[in-house]
């Protein structure tokens, strides 16, 4: 059994001691991965009614968890970037002064373990023993994370083993922030309700990240958000690769050759449902390589080869279904953890968009309460998730967990944009591609707090997962560009899903179909398809998407690709006063990609 004093990482062992010195838990267990480990803290979990196991014949191996009403989402609000100075984090992001923040934060943290158990997570983020990959340990007091943990990244004795006495790693503290007393009763989703008392704070100079009073999601699992894109997007910068919020998908075409994109969406514009789409178009395949983070570096040929460096997904429930993504809906059948869903009177799990109506009686819904669809309220939360490992989709990629990563040929940008921007335009350039990622973003709907159809930009869909100024982050990916030949670099594409017609229909019909957008990306990687050039970038010729048992009228297919020199202007008056707000740091080249495009415009 490792022990503090055991640990041949004198560096690892000295960071544990401290922070049970701080946290002052009832335990200490060091997470060695095993499956009797997860079965044991599951079983754990549903005697202390913090879990449901749902029924073995319907969902074997699935849990169900309910969170506290404040404890639904990442708290943006309350994320910080504490680099030494704000300039650093730039005017994108929270900032507080390093070491106020950890006073702030030591004072929470003195006691905050009082009564449980402190579980120690040695974690790799890639394969282990990838030159990709990077290692992180997770120190938190909630058996919930331990169990997600488990399943999302590679935990356990064999990453301590890779570490070595010596090796390095990303210190990441957690806490639910919910002490106990002597004898008092634990709560079924333990956090610090007040959410002046939450924080998720990263420290990009030392690569530490604390985290107390969630225990949810991106707040608590640290290795996905806060490392393997805040922390990570600071030593990408500074090691010269990329750490981007982006799906890896394989795409092979039907002669048998296979090429992979990344793409970056912000999120619910459907990254899991592209990443493991079902084309419409005959002898296409697409398979997963993953569908949130993608970390790629240069390969010795001078390729961008990319690692998901994750191991499951943590996907948005509401809305999934066999009609809207069958390999999603087959992944999470068995060995899944549920959050914040109904539970059915027979111990099966419900929500809305599943495709088919809630069982009669009485339900319970992600509050705890009784329900039925009569009631005037959803059953499932709208940010319900599923953690499901990786292995389980019926299309995962057979190279997803090649050390190596994956040649990308094609990198995808978008947003949700009803007007204005085509089904598809190619850039000209590295640099003009890296622009089209500095402008994307999505139009506000009703979902959304404050005014509706305004853009809300958002670069490469990096804006709530940066570690440092956006301007700085811009100008890396224009030094990307310089550091191989142009041939060698992927192509970027601006996709747009989402457009509509005047009066207000969607023209393009998506999922599946977005296969014909891949196979004109696939068919310009390999330079087969023509290009039409147009102010804005190449456009698909008349003929280069495939149509071929399309159900879109030819003039709803004009309408996809119009470019409305008019509506033009508007986006760069939008795109100018996107760039002010990005402050001096924004790289001269993008402001040149911009007075170019003005020019094209005339
Ligand atoms: O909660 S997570 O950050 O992991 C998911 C998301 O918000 O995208
Ligand atoms: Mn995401």
């Amino acid at each position: 059994m490792t022990s503090n004093t055991s640990i041949s990482h004198k560096k690892l062992g000295q960071w544990v001691t401290e922070a049970a010195a701080m946290c002052q838990p009832d335990e200490i267990h060091w997470c060695d991965g095993s499956q009797e480990e997860y079965d044991g803290l599951c079983n754990h979990m549903v005697d202390s009614g913090m879990a449901t196991r749902l029924n073995p014949g319907k969902k074997p191996g699935c849990f169900l968890f309910r969170s506290h009403p404040s404890d639904v989402a990442r708290v943006e609000d309350r994320t910080y970037i504490a680099s030494r100075t704000k300039d650093d984090a730039g005017p994108t992001n929270n900032w507080m002064d390093p070491a106020e923040l950890k006073k702030k934060m030591t004072a929470l943290y003195t006691g905050c373990m009082k009564g449980r158990t402190m579980y120690v997570i040695p974690f790799s983020m890639g394969p282990i023993g990838s030159s990709i990959s990077k290692i992180g340990v997770e120190i938190t007091d909630s058996p919930y994370v331990v169990v997600n943990m488990r399943i999302m990244t590679r935990i356990g004795t064999r990453v301590l083993d890779a570490l070595g006495s010596t090796g390095e790693f990303v210190p990441c503290l957690h806490s639910v922030g919910a002490p106990l007393a002597k004898g008092q009763k634990d709560s079924t989703w333990p956090c610090a309700p007040d959410i002046a008392n939450k924080y998720i704070s990263h420290f990009p100079e030392e690569r530490t990240i604390w985290s107390y009073g969630s225990g949810y999601g991106g707040n608590a699992l640290l290795g996905k958000k806060c490392f393997a894109l805040r922390i990570a997007s600071v030593q990408a910068r500074d090691e010269g690769w990329l750490a981007e919020h982006m799906l890896i998908l394989g795409i092979t075409n039907p002669q048998g050759k296979k090429k992979y994109f990344a793409a970056a969406f912000p999120s619910a514009c459907g990254k899991t449902n592209l990443a493991m789409m079902i084309p419409t178009i005959p002898g296409w395949k697409v398979e997963t390589v993953g569908d949130d983070i993608a970390w790629m570096k240069f390969g010795p040929d001078g390729r961008l080869y990319a690692i998901n460096p994750e191991s499951g997904f943590f996907g948005v429930v509401p809305g999934t279904s066999m009609d809207s993504n069958a390999n999603a809906m087959l992944s999470i059948q068995k060995n899944t953890l549920y959050t914040n869903v109904v539970l059915t009177q027979d111990n099966d799990v419900w929500w809305e968009g599943i495709g088919f109506d809630p069982p009669q009686g009485k339900n319970i819904d992600w509050t705890g309460q009784e329900w039925d669809m009569s009631a005037r309220r959803v059953g499932a939360h709208p940010n319900a998730r599923f953690t499901a490992p990786a292995t389980q989709c019926p299309v995962v990629d057979p190279a997803w967990e090649n050390p190596l990563g994956v040649p990308i040929s094609a990198i995808l940008v978008g947003g949700r944009r009803p007007t204005t921007i085509p089904l598809v335009h190619q850039a000209f350039s590295w640099n003009h591609g890296v622009f089209l990622g500095s402008i994307v973003g999505s139009e506000t709907t009703t979902a959304n707090i404050g005014a509706v159809g305004v853009v809300r930009r958002d670069p490469f869909a990096m804006l709530p997962f940066c570690g440092y100024n956006m301007g700085d982050y811009l100008a890396h990916w224009i030094s990307i560009g310089t550091k191989t030949s142009a041939e060698k670099l992927p192509k970027i594409f601006y996709v747009n899903w989402f457009r509509k017609s005047d009066d207000g229909k969607w023209l393009w019909p998506g999922y599946g179909e977005n296969s014909r957008v891949l196979k004109w990306i696939f068919e310009r990687t390999e330079g087969s398809a023509n290009g039409v050039e147009s102010p804005i970038g190449y456009l698909p010729s008349q003929d280069g998407i495939d149509t071929n048992g399309l159900q879109v009228t030819a003039s709803d297919m004009k309408e996809l690709f119009k470019v409305d020199v008019a509506e033009w202007k508007k986006e760069v008056v939008g795109i100018k006063d996107h760039y002010k707000k990005l402050g001096s740091k924004l790289p001269a080249a993008l402001s040149d990609e911009l007075s170019a495009l003005e020019k094209r415009l005339g």
